[in-house]
């Protein structure tokens, strides 16, 4: 096999406001839309690499998209090579720095290059990586938000099992320890045994307050506690995953591997969870993978099932995919999930295309 030579021609960038099936409702804010970009990489060659980033909040998609330009212009006529793109990018945004936007901007492009090179050998992603299409594990993180009853979260959970599931993620911090409380158990009682059931604050908590809404959720049937105080207290972290029996889970938050090694190093969780596009993309993901398999560290996924399920399968402490429907509207061929596990797509690359008349729809106005 010769191995692919691209070189890159343009970025093409389209925002969306994809629609979601069930509303996302955080501690810190509810999110009723997925404000994404799709991104298609050019090549001199003909092959087009994709990726997607979530952008969180609406009016954060054009600023995000505006660094896009500033990338593409940086690297037009380069060769698709993903980690010395990314160290010239950070050398380019250096006085910036690689953070927020400017990182998720970088790992859009280093996720559409890994694309484009798998097309170009003609496999997988996850082939092209070193690993064999397997099913990932994965729970669904869809839905089970701040305001519902517990009957109702009892009775989302128990819909959310439909494909198989054998996990789900329920958002907690409530105003008080009992609200939590009522709504857990509520879950856990209708949810079969062998079903996880995650639970996220989303930084909701003090430390003390984590300690105290933690020791109360042990022993009854909690798989992790994710974020349960700011991301970036790795110290505060270790404290409370140090006090309580259930294992605390954090990473959706690590700004590159660097973050995800200060966190190891402070032994701030139990698992680790890094997001795609905060993590550096592809690359960032395979540093992040060789900690916590240095660690002996389990590692689960953020949001961005279809590229993560490629990459949790050749990450040797693979523990648990989070399951998300937000960019199915807008994909040809949405993730399939069979007996409670992704199926990663036999084709080339990372299995990510674009439904043409589904992106018209839901483009937004100002791209
Ligand atoms: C989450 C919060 C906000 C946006 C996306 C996802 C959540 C999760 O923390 O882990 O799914
Ligand atoms: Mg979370």
């Amino acid at each position: 096999m010769t191995p692919p030579k691209l070189t890159i021609r343009a970025l093409r960038v389209v925002a969306v406001d994809a629609p979601m099936a069930r509303s996302l409702g955080t501690s810190r804010g509810t999110l009723l839309t997925a404000p994404l970009l799709l991104i298609d990489l050019e090549t001199e060659e003909g092959v087009t690499g994709r990726s997607y980033l979530f952008c969180y909040l609406p009016a954060a998609a054009p600023a995000i998209a505006h660094m896009l330009e500033e990338v593409s212009r940086v690297v037009r006529g380069d060769r698709v090579a993903p980690v010395k793109i990314g160290a010239k990018l950070a050398r380019h945004f250096f006085l910036i720095g690689v953070q927020g936007i400017v990182r998720m901007a970088i790992a859009g492009l280093d996720i559409a290059c890994w694309d484009a090179l798998a097309i170009a050998a003609g496999v997988p992603l996850v082939t092209f990586l070193g690993g064999v299409p397997t099913p990932v594990r994965a729970y669904n993180s869809n839905g089970l938000g701040l305001t519902l009853t517990p009957e109702a979260a009892a009775d989302e959970a128990e819909a959310l099992l439909a494909g198989g599931f054998r996990g789900v993620k329920l958002r907690l911090g409530r105003p008080d320890l009992k609200g939590d409380l009522a709504v857990a158990r509520a879950v856990r009682r209708r949810l079969p045994d062998g079903v996880a059931l995650m639970v996220d604050f989303n930084q909701a908590l003090s430390v003390a307050e984590a300690v105290r809404r933690g020791h109360a959720l042990d022993g009854e049937g909690v798989y992790w506690i994710e974020e349960p105080i700011r991301h970036d207290d790795y110290a505060g972290c270790a404290r409370v995953a140090r006090k309580l029996v259930t294992p605390v889970q954090i990473g959706e938050n690590f700004s590159g591997p660097q973050a995800m090694a200060a966190a190891l190093a402070a032994r701030a969780c139990d698992y680790v969870m890094p997001d795609l596009e905060r993590i550096g993309g592809v690359s960032g993901w395979q540093r992040a993978s060789g900690l916590a398999a240095a660690t002996g560290i389990e590692m689960s996924s953020h949001l961005f099932p279809e590229v993560s399920a490629h990459l949790l399968a050749i990450t040797p402490t693979c523990h648990w995919l989070e399951y998300v429907d937000w960019a199915a509207p807008v994909l040809a061929e949405p993730l399939r999930i069979v007996d409670g596990a992704a199926v990663i797509p036999e084709k080339p690359g990372n299995g990510l295309a674009w439904n043409a008349e589904a992106v018209a729809r839901y483009r937004t106005l100002n791209r």
